[in-house]
């Protein structure tokens, strides 16, 4: 079975999802290296950004679509979603509203790419008070696997302030991606079809 990890490079597309707000261009802007912007840049559309990560010896590149998290760019966003190897979602610690949230996401990105993909959720801005108590974080958290039954789910509290987790979290999906034959996500493809 042929799988990722016989490739020189891999090359994943993932699509980084949530409400407007959350951080999710904070995000990966900081695990490209590029300085943390307080103001607040509407993202149209999509960004797609390219950036190589070694992961155990081994060169990962992700291509990472930034999607805009306004309900109105709906249609523009459902056509980004195809191909993708993993998805990361987004919430804010300090807005309960953007984690009950992630089960609409979860409706939207399922609707549009049809397979099950790994998943990252990523709980934002951690360098702010907690707003969240732990225990809806878990059951939330849990009730998603539970939903999406075949896929990985992880979780990472992060700060796009300062960087906490940041890393670590892609690194948590290039794990995942690299342990995954290629086959299996085609098939899953095919059957969608
Ligand atoms: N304190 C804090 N602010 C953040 C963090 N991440 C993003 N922000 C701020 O939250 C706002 C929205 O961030 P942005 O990345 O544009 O959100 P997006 O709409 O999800 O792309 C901006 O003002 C950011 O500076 C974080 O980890 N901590
Ligand atoms: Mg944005």
């Amino acid at each position: 079975m042929k799988s990722f990890e016989s490739n020189q490079e891999s090359l994943f597309k993932i699509c980084i999802v949530g409400d407007g707000g959350v951080g999710k261009t904070a995000i990966t802007d900081r695990f490209l290296g590029k300085k943390f912007q307080a103001g607040y840049q509407l993202t149209i559309g999509a960004e797609i950004k390219v950036y190589t990560q070694n992961i155990d010896g081994k060169e990962i590149k992700y291509q990472i679509w930034d999607l805009a998290g306004q309900p109105r760019f709906e249609f523009v966003r459902s056509s980004f979603y195809k191909g993708s190897h993993a998805i990361i979602m987004v919430f804010d610690l300090t807005e309960i509203e953007s984690l009950f949230n992630l089960f609409s996401w979860k409706q939207e990105v399922f609707k549009n790419i049809g397979y099950e993909i790994p998943l990252l959720i990523l709980g934002n801005k951690n360098d702010l008070p907690d707003q969240i108590e732990k225990r809806i974080i878990r059951d939330c958290i849990k009730k998603l696997k539970h939903e999406f039954l075949l896929a990985e789910i992880s979780y990472f509290s992060t700060s796009a302030l300062n960087g906490q987790n940041i890393s670590d979290a892609f690194k948590a999906i290039g794990r995942i991606l690299l342990r995954t034959p290629l086959i299996d996500l085609y098939e899953k493809v095919i059957i969608a079809k």
